[in-house]
């Protein structure tokens, strides 16, 4: 491909902003938080150490099985994710099972991968599964790289979701069926 004028050069031309500590620098400093938002009484911002000192650990020997890699053996070690995300304080009426039977939760990676729950896969009174937001695996700590999803029911990877940034919490507002018909493809 050829070019009839140089290329601009933008980062030569854009002045650099002068460097000031602002009070938001303290916060943003240090390790990387997960951050869990949306539907929440009390929305968190937690590191891997919070994760491991806040809530009860527990450990998961687990097998996965990826499409490309094959069977993945590991030993993880963390929170349950309903216990983390109950501190959150989702805004459903926790006495009722049809009401928490609603709510979602979206769980994304850095690096844009993401994956869906329902809040009725963790709740005791529904799937009761011992998922966790990993604080270790293998006896090595995820300080650095970010929790991991684990999903012991699960037998593919996919869920697995690694360098956690963010979980969102809510429900999702199915569209009347009868606001608009479904088009009849036979017409
Ligand atoms: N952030 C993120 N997490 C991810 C993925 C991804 O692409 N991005 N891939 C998933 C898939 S498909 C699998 S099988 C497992 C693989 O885990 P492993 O690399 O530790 O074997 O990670 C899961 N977690
Ligand atoms: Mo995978």
């Amino acid at each position: 491909m050829s070019r009839l004028s140089p290329p601009p050069h933008p980062i030569a031309v854009r002045p650099e902003p002068p460097v000031r500590p602002a009070p938001s620098d303290a916060v943003s400093a240090g390790p990387r938080r997960l951050v869990i938002r949306g539907q929440l009484h009390r929305p968190l911002a937690l590191t891997v150490a919070d994760l491991r000192e806040r809530w009860a650990q527990r450990r998961a020997e687990v097998v996965f099985d990826c499409a490309t890699n094959g069977p993945q053996h590991h030993t993880f070690e963390g929170p349950l994710l309903r216990e983390v995300i109950g501190e959150a304080g989702p805004a459903f009426d926790a006495r009722r099972r049809k009401d928490r039977s609603r709510f979602l939760l979206a769980v994304s990676g850095g690096d844009g991968h993401h994956t869906v729950l329902s809040w009725a896969e963790l709740d005791e009174d529904f799937g009761d599964a011992p998922i966790l937001l990993a604080t270790a695996m293998d006896g090595r700590g995820l300080d650095e790289a970010g929790s991991q999803l684990v999903v012991p029911s699960d037998r593919c990877g996919a869920r697995y979701i690694s360098a956690i940034t963010g979980i969102w919490v809510g429900t999702y507002a199915v569209p009347e069926e009868r606001a608009a018909p479904v088009p009849d493809s036979r017409t």
